[in-house]
């Protein structure tokens, strides 16, 4: 299977090429179920230790069933499947572009979670309008078992950006690299008090990303994040769908006026530009811009005997 694999701002993306399954005629979300129920094997085989690192997000491309679309996408990881991914959609259209099928200009993207548009400024740049966005749930106190150790409770938002995200205004512990596996410790913690506690997206989802921020000291970045993706992995890019719920955070407490610019920097130091439109119901549209590169254009195999070939599960 050729797979090219590029990097946005440090996270990667692996965009499956002419990989075309047997998934129905619906909509994108209707063949990511069928995908996820009868064919895992390819998210696994692809994604999964040993042939990659966590961090890694797949990107399948499918047939849309919006006639405004020029492609769909299902987007995953070692752990299941994302809604959207912001810095998955960047990493695929400079991966079309490299490969000669799409041009610069306006491009409409079918994900599971809705349609949205992407502009590809030039080889490496793309904007991309993303889903309604919007703040489920402001001041949620986290407490419980998991976070004992903890004298003051964990205060954060319940927000949609795309994926489910827990946004914790203020770090617990200073963002820099040198915290990544303390911060992660304390993502799962907080991940596992929301279980317990049953605090969930709107319809019960699982909230299975965790953000923190905390205000750079230098740079012309408003705010620095660590995000928790739902494998144990941090986010290097500063997560388009995590920033989309952070501007409809700051939106709901009138904190960014509409069309102002937010400069989102992750843990190592890569910046999303946003900006938000209010939207007619009850978010907001934001509109993300950042860059991709390709760093691999491979074909993966399988050897017979491979114990391995399906991926290391756990
Ligand atoms: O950029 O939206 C994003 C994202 C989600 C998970 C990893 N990156």
């Amino acid at each position: 299977m050729r797979v090219i694999d590029s990097h946005t701002g440090g996270q990667p993306t692996r965009v499956l090429i002419d990989v075309s399954l047997p998934l129905g005629s619906g909509s994108v979300a209707e063949q990511l179920s069928v995908l996820r129920s009868q064919r895992d094997d390819i998210r696994r085989e692809t994604v999964l230790d040993p042939k990659c690192s966590d961090a890694m997000v797949g990107a399948l491309v499918v047939p849309p069933q919006d006639s405004r679309c020029s492609a769909g996408v299902i987007f995953f990881n070692s752990a299941g499947y994302l809604g959207m991914c912001g810095h998955g959609l960047i990493g695929l259209m400079v991966t079309l572009y490299y490969l000669g099928r799409i041009d610069q200009g306006d491009h409409f993207i079918e994900t599971p979670v809705g349609i949205v548009k992407t502009t590809l400024t030039g080889p490496n740049q793309v904007s991309f309008v993303n889903v309604e966005s919007f703040c489920f749930q402001k001041d949620v106190r986290v407490t419980g078992s998991s976070l004992a150790c903890e004298e003051k409770p964990i205060v954060g938002d319940v927000a949609w950006g795309g994926n489910w995200f827990f946004l914790v205004e203020t770090s617990p512990l200073s963002l820099c690299t040198a915290n990544i596996s303390s911060l992660t410790d304390y993502g799962f913690a907080i991940r596992r008090a929301l279980k317990e506690l049953g605090i969930t997206g709107l319809h019960g989802e699982e909230i299975d990303h965790i953000e923190f921020f905390e205000k750079p000291e230098t740079g012309h970045a408003n705010s620095k994040n660590f995000v928790l993706c739902p494998g144990g992995a941090y986010d290097r890019s500063p997560c388009g769908t995590g920033t989309s719920a952070k501007l409809a955070c700051l939106a709901e407490r009138h904190a960014l006026a509409p069309g102002d610019e937010w400069v989102q920097e992750s843990i190592v130091g890569s910046q999303f530009k946003a900006t938000y439109e209010p939207a007619q119901a009850k978010g907001i549209i934001p509109t993300i811009a950042g860059e991709a590169y390709i760093f691999a254009d491979a074909t993966l195999i399988q050897q017979s005997g491979d114990p391995f070939q399906k991926g290391i599960k756990w």
